[in-house]
């Protein structure tokens, strides 16, 4: 299951608003079959690995990260693939939510396939949170917060500068990572200082581009700004306050951009939900990490630390209050590995 979690990942940003499947076919402890969900619309990754297996999938297992769909939908149900390949015995992480495709165990069962579920279920959900919460329509996106953060803390140098604190691969793999959500995020004051574009600009290319969306309360932002040169091809949504003057807001509107007003983070993030956007990755900075982190809206934390030390410049939470090391709050470290070779580590955290 831990393979077909790695597989579906190879989905990343393109299958979107489907799920990131894996699948493994194994007999007699060996893998005979892999495949995944590659391409929105295209073949289910049940299917893929079990026409990889062959006519050796008579009698063995599958491991699907999904339970498998009974549905007739852009592809054909692969419950009918599992039964058609004699597959005995199916290990499935989470159930399908969708509607539409449900049914799946309980069809395999009723055929004398043994089935079991739930194997790795929070491993699996977590990679696959954008297509589970789909439907049960949040009342906010789904909020990550991705930050590049020197030794003593800081995002950025006393001169404001961020410019390269993480080394080339971490800044490719966060291009990997914007590719896989519906929005990002970044405060007025780190677009203005880092000229923050906000697209994607990887090898993988998302199938649906986020939207840009940048929290100017107190009316930073100038139309001037070069996150509003193609903001007819891929949205902006600037979120302004109240007391952001109108005449601004016209001159930023008339790049294209659409202005959302709300003060607070949190009405902010319920805004966007009504408009679709069921994920953000905000980048910065740290007063918007703060804010959102103290408000309990942050629902992971991608923390890339960097072998460096500043000495002075931004801290990358601000505003979180002095709470004592016996009350603190201990996130759970979900997922760590190095990125490039100078050191740079990402740290994955949830609550
Ligand atoms: C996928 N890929 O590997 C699996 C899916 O329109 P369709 O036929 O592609 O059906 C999409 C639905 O099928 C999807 O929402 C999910 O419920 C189910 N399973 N979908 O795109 C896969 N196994
Ligand atoms: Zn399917």
């Amino acid at each position: 299951m831990a393979h077909a979690n790695e597989l579906a990942l190879r989905g990343w940003g393109r299958t979107y608003p489907n799920p990131l499947v894996g699948a493994v076919v194994v007999r007699d402890g060996t893998e005979i079959g892999a495949g995944w969900h590659a391409e929105y619309g295209g073949p289910h990754a049940e299917v893929i690995a079990l026409a990889a297996a062959g006519a050796p999938a008579r009698g063995a297992t599958l491991y699907v990260t999904l339970a498998p769909c009974t549905h007739q939908g852009k592809q054909p149900p692969c419950v009918d693939a599992i039964l058609a390949a004699g597959i005995v015995r199916v290990v499935v992480a989470t159930r399908d939510p969708n509607p539409a495709a449900a049914g799946g165990l309980e069809l395999l069962r009723g055929n004398g396939i043994a089935v079991e579920v739930g194997v790795l279920a929070p491993q699996v959900a977590r990679r696959n949170v954008r297509f589970l919460r789909q439907f049960t329509s949040p009342a906010r996106p789904f909020v990550a917060i991705k930050l590049a953060v020197s030794m003593d803390g800081m995002i950025a140098d006393a001169q404001g500068h961020s410019r390269w604190l993480s080394n080339e691969s971490a800044r490719a793999w966060v291009h990997w990572l914007r590719a896989g959500f519906g929005a990002i995020g970044l405060g007025a004051r780190s677009a203005i200082a880092d000229d923050a574009r906000l697209t994607v600009r990887g090898d993988v290319q998302p199938r649906v581009a986020p939207t840009r969306v940048i929290f100017d309360r107190t009316g930073r932002l100038t139309a001037a700004h070069p996150v509003f040169t193609n903001a007819a091809t891929v949205p902006v949504v600037v979120v302004v306050g109240v007391a952001a003057a109108e005449a601004s807001r016209g001159a930023l509107r008339n790049t294209g951009a659409e202005i959302l007003v709300a003060d607070e983070v949190s009405v902010a993030l319920g805004r966007l939900a009504e408009r679709g956007i069921d994920s953000v990755l905000v980048e910065g900075g740290g007063r918007l990490a703060g804010a959102m982190l103290a408000a309990g809206l942050v629902d992971r934390v991608y923390q890339i630390q960097c072998p460096v030390w500043l000495g002075a410049g931004t801290p990358a939470w601000i505003g979180l209050g002095t709470p004592a090391i016996e009350s603190v709050k201990r996130w759970q470290v979900t997922d760590r590995f190095g990125l490039g070779d100078s050191g740079d580590v990402m740290i994955e955290l949830e609550p």
